[in-house]
């Protein structure tokens, strides 16, 4: 196979699953501007996940959040995916959202809290037996605000005790992926903060216990693509939730702020042995003030070349610069790939597999967005009517102003 048909099959076997709540409405704790046609139910939101994968061939699952996903048929949304061509994806639990969880979850001082929070752990594994998802996705917005508020140490004990319930729950083809971030909503110390806490605990729990990296969690300047070739390495890289950020958790679609560091990511990943294994590539994004099913396949075609691109580098090159000590020809090697312009590669991959080179100029022609127009309207307030649902969770800028976090 030449160097460029190997890139292209590779390319073709990639997916990117999206998350149902970026359909959804969101904003900032300031206001979230309502868009047009934006879906009143997971349903709906499976219909526009549709939309992206048949754009991009490259979107077949979509993950859920219980409650905003709640329905009281999972099977029925199983199959209603199915119907699509979807398949249901990773289940994000939700222990943030309560008046309980004010102090913690399952890192809660009261035993009753802790207990709530690992039942509800527990609920979303049986949608996933429900549905036929394979991941349960693990964040917690668990810490402290004030030194001394409560005992770093014996949180932790509470944190594996909770997720050691969980795990022997879980189905011999199921895992458990546990996400880390450094701060928000705790300002002092969050209890799984970073990638060796998530990982130790991962380690402890065994072999379905892996960790997510989501590329917006971790301080400015932090060396992502070091924390990916480590647990690669480890074998405990079970995701990612792409997304990118200038400043904090800015959930902007991946690749825009940083593609550079997007492709480095990806080359390590390719260089660790994650592409072709069940590393889970999933998109953990908000679209506040751009048409969000367009940002989703963006977001989508970025990924793409970013992977296109890394799947470019010289490998031989590189590794021969390597040994000789060249440092700057080892550079060169990765920059050539990374300067490389994939966008004819990419197109020609989407024309191969029958579908149009220019996956938004085909949404835009499609007439998808004019039809749930006319046909969503009032959405946003249908979907705020239930409280949360549908709406990002409250983590910093995120609270709408008639949201119960308002
Ligand atoms: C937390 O900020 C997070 O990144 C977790 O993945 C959540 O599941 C997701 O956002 C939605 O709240
Ligand atoms: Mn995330």
């Amino acid at each position: 196979m030449t160097e460029l048909a190997a890139v292209k099959a590779a390319l073709r076997t990639q997916a990117v699953e999206t998350p149902s709540w970026a359909y959804g409405n969101s904003g900032t704790r300031f206001k979230v501007f309502a868009q047009p046609g934006v879906p009143r139910d997971p349903f709906e939101k499976l219909d526009d996940a549709a939309k992206v994968h048949e754009f991009t061939g490259a979107a077949p699952t979509v993950a859920l959040h219980i409650p905003w996903d709640r329905v009281d048929d999972y099977a029925a949304l199983a199959k209603h995916a199915e119907e699509r061509g979807l398949k249901l994806g990773a289940i994000n639990s939700n222990t943030f959202q309560d008046d309980d969880y004010k102090l913690g979850s399952i890192c809660h001082p009261d035993a009753a809290v802790r207990r709530k929070a690992v039942g509800h752990l527990l609920e979303c594994v049986d949608i996933m037996d429900a549905t036929g998802s394979k991941d349960l996705k693990l964040w917690f917005a668990d810490g402290t605000n004030y030194p001394g508020q409560d005992d770093i140490r014996a949180r932790q004990d509470r944190l594996a005790e909770g997720l050691a319930q969980v795990y022997e729950r879980l189905g011999d083809d199921q895992r458990m992926l546990l996400e880390y971030k450094f701060f928000e909503p705790a300002f002092y110390a969050t209890d799984v903060p970073d990638w060796g806490t998530a990982y130790a605990h991962c380690l402890k729990l065994g072999p379905k216990a892996q960790v997510v990296v989501d590329t917006g969690h971790h301080a400015p300047g932090t060396n992502i693509e070091f924390i990916v070739a480590t647990l690669l390495r480890e074998g405990k890289l079970g995701a990612f939730d792409f997304n990118s950020r200038f400043y904090a958790d800015d959930d902007l679609m991946v690749g825009a702020a940083d593609p550079f560091q997007l492709f480095r990511i990806m080359y390590e990943v390719i260089r660790g042995g994650g592409f072709t294994s069940d590393v889970a590539f999933m998109l953990d994004q908000c679209h506040n003030i751009e048409a969000k099913i367009p940002a989703i396949i963006r977001s989508v075609m970025n990924v793409q070349e970013a992977t296109a691109k890394a799947l470019l580098v010289d490998r031989d090159a590189l590794g021969a610069a390597q040994r000789a000590g060249d440092v700057l020809a080892a550079n060169a090697v990765l920059m050539d790939a990374y300067n490389t312009d994939v966008r004819p590669v990419v197109a020609e991959v989407r024309e191969e597999l029958g579908l149009d080179a220019d996956p938004i100029a085909a949404y835009h022609r499609s007439g998808w967005a004019q039809k749930i127009a006319a046909e969503q309207v009032g959405a946003s307030e249908r979907q705020c009517a239930g409280g949360s649902e549908g709406l990002r969770p409250p983590p910093r800028l995120r609270i709408a102003a008639h949201s119960p976090w308002a």
